[in-house]
């Protein structure tokens, strides 16, 4: 019989849990040639985007690392035969240590979206940090598992006003063009979006937009658009037709296991350890660090606590992970010369979304493909972009769904308050960025005769969501937390390369800016 995730938690259930948990957890490290004992000389925390630069610029350089995941490995299919569950039908692998789906669009007419599902160490983090929530992909992989794998390069125009230091010639051609390389970027075939069913959405968007004056752009991403048209022939099994998205796709996704850390991995000197979350760093008076980590298995359960030690650190473990653990790390005395500037300069990134109802001679679809392609870009007029996002509920609804992000110069900072992570965030913060979105699509509406849903976002006839973000930025800001090299300042051998670097709003979705970052950080510490 094939041991399977599924039939080894089986067993675990029967052994009463820790004995075979214990193995579960401990596996790949077991299998690998590298050691638990002694010091490792690299130590990364996370594999998200920047955990997964640093894996592959250490390893390609000959370097031994040992990456610590807090998710889990996204491999072994579950009893349907499939690793990750559609949109439609969550369940324990869909949820991080939670009870029920926290769907971005609450309502359709009043009916409630979200769905109870058991308790589990499922892959979509939502986190209420007080007047902010954030979702997060939690898994080997981390963001790339999950997202819409929208992939832009941020204005330079912009960049220099928010981190100077970063938004010179090399970035933007050398560093960013590396990134989109290294992530296998590609865009869909321009004849198959004007023909295709699944595009329609898109399509109706963005013929408002042009109507509006407003520039629609093809956005580039790591989904695999080839493989999505043999999904429209229905040649292959589907993936983004079929409803997959944030809970992961089965195929098609060309996620960070299948670039850079594949790449990393091939090289044979990356250990994987999953199901291990890093709680607390502390420097070792002889130099190196300890970090403190709780293992759990795949019920979620916290069954052992293990501690590893490192010359060095890199931190990937995205804006919330990596700033929480600083933070906790200098509170308990185990870092304790991070500067005051850990936790400042955090944002939501002007995340707001929003409906609009079209007539009925411009119908959506019932059937919309997951990966978004069309960009309304309002950037250097109003300051926002504007992503025409799917709302693929299987039948004609005639509404377009945006995820908006609006350039602000709103930050606030991320602390600790009774060990949780909290922001100082308030609601009048969002003001700036609902304002830029309100006057792009009221002008849309005016033009198109159009105007706003007010039941998708729960009961209160909601227009915008201004409460919860995708794109968590900051926390360590680069050149101020940081060295210009990516160090912590006080503690210069913990390099941070996550999107905590970036202060809370970039303009553009963050995956591509974070890669490059990181890109630019490795040049430094590899
Ligand atoms: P990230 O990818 O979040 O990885 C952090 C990793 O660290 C995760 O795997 C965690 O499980 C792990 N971790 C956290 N704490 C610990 C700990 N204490 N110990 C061990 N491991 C830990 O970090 N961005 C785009 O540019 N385009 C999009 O289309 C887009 N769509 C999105 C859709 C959704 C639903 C979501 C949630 C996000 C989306 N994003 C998008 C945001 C993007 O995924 C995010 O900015 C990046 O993934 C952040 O990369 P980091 O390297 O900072």
């Amino acid at each position: 019989m094939e041991v399977t995730r599924r039939t080894l938690l089986k067993g675990t259930a029967l052994l009463g849990g820790a004995g075979l948990t214990n193995y579960l957890s401990g596996h790949s490290i077991l299998a690998s040639s590298d050691t638990l004992s002694g010091t490792h000389t690299n130590i990364i925390v996370g594999s998200g985007y920047g955990a997964a630069v640093a894996a592959y610029r250490l390893t390609r350089r000959g370097h031994r690392v040992l990456l610590i995941e807090m998710g889990q490995r996204w491999e072994q299919p579950g009893a349907d035969g499939k690793v990750f569950t559609s949109m439609l039908t969550p369940d324990e692998r869909s949820v991080w240590l939670g009870q029920s789906t926290t769907s971005p669009v609450r309502t359709i007419q009043g009916v409630p979206l979200d769905q109870s599902v058991p308790y589990g160490p499922g892959i979509l983090d939502f986190k209420s940090l007080g007047r902010m929530s954030v979702y997060r992909g939690v898994g080997y992989g981390g963001g790339s598992l999950v997202n819409g794998g929208i992939s832009l390069r941020p204005r330079q125009s912009y960049l220099r006003n928010v981190l100077p230091s970063i938004a010179d010639y090399r970035f933007f051609n050398y560093y960013l063009p590396t990134a989109e390389r290294r992530l296998n970027l590609n865009s869909i075939r321009s004849q198959f979006f004007e023909e295709s069913e699944w595009y329609a959405f898109s399509r109706t968007a963005r013929d408002s937009a042009v109507r509006s004056g407003y520039e629609a752009t093809s956005m580039p991403n790591f989904y695999d658009f080839d493989y999505l048209e043999r999904e429209a022939a229905d040649s292959v099994p589907r993936s983004a037709l079929a409803n997959e998205l944030i809970y992961g796709n089965n195929f098609g996704r060309m996620s960070l296991p299948h670039t850079y850390l594949a790449l990393a991995e091939a090289t044979g000197r990356l250990t994987v350890r999953t199901l291990t979350e890093v709680v607390s760093i502390r420097a070792r008076r002889q130099g190196g660090f300890e970090l403190d980590c709780a293992e759990r298995d795949y019920s979620g359960v916290v069954v052992s606590n293990r501690t590893f030690r490192a010359k060095r650190v890199f931190l990937g473990a995205g804006s919330i992970g990596t700033t929480e653990l600083l933070l906790r790390s200098r509170a308990n005395g185990g870092l304790p010369r991070l500067s005051e500037e850990i936790g400042k300069g955090w944002g939501p990134n002007g995340n707001i979304t929003l409906g609009r109802t079209n007539p009925s001679a411009l119908p959506t679809g019932p059937n919309q493909s997951t990966i978004s392609v069309t960009g309304i870009d309002c950037r250097s007029s109003i300051g926002t972009y504007n992503e025409v996002a799917p709302l693929p509920l299987g039948f004609e609804n005639y509404i377009s769904y945006y995820l908006s992000i609006a350039e602000t110069s709103e930050r606030c900072d991320l602390k600790l308050v009774d060990d949780v992570p909290q922001v100082t965030w308030i609601e009048s913060q969002a003001d700036e960025a609902v304002s830029r979105v309100r006057q792009t699509f009221d002008h849309m509406n005016d033009i198109e005769g159009t105007a706003y849903r007010t039941d998708l976002f729960g009961a209160e006839n909601k227009i915008f969501t201004d409460d919860w973000t995708y794109h968590p930025l900051g926390g360590v800001i680069f050149g101020k937390a940081t060295t210009e090299k990516g160090r912590l300042k006080g503690h210069e051998s913990l390099v941070v390369v996550d999107g905590s670097l970036l202060p809370g709003s970039i303009g553009v979705n963050p995956l591509l800016t974070i890669t490059a970052l990181a890109e630019k950080v490795m040049d430094a510490n590899a």
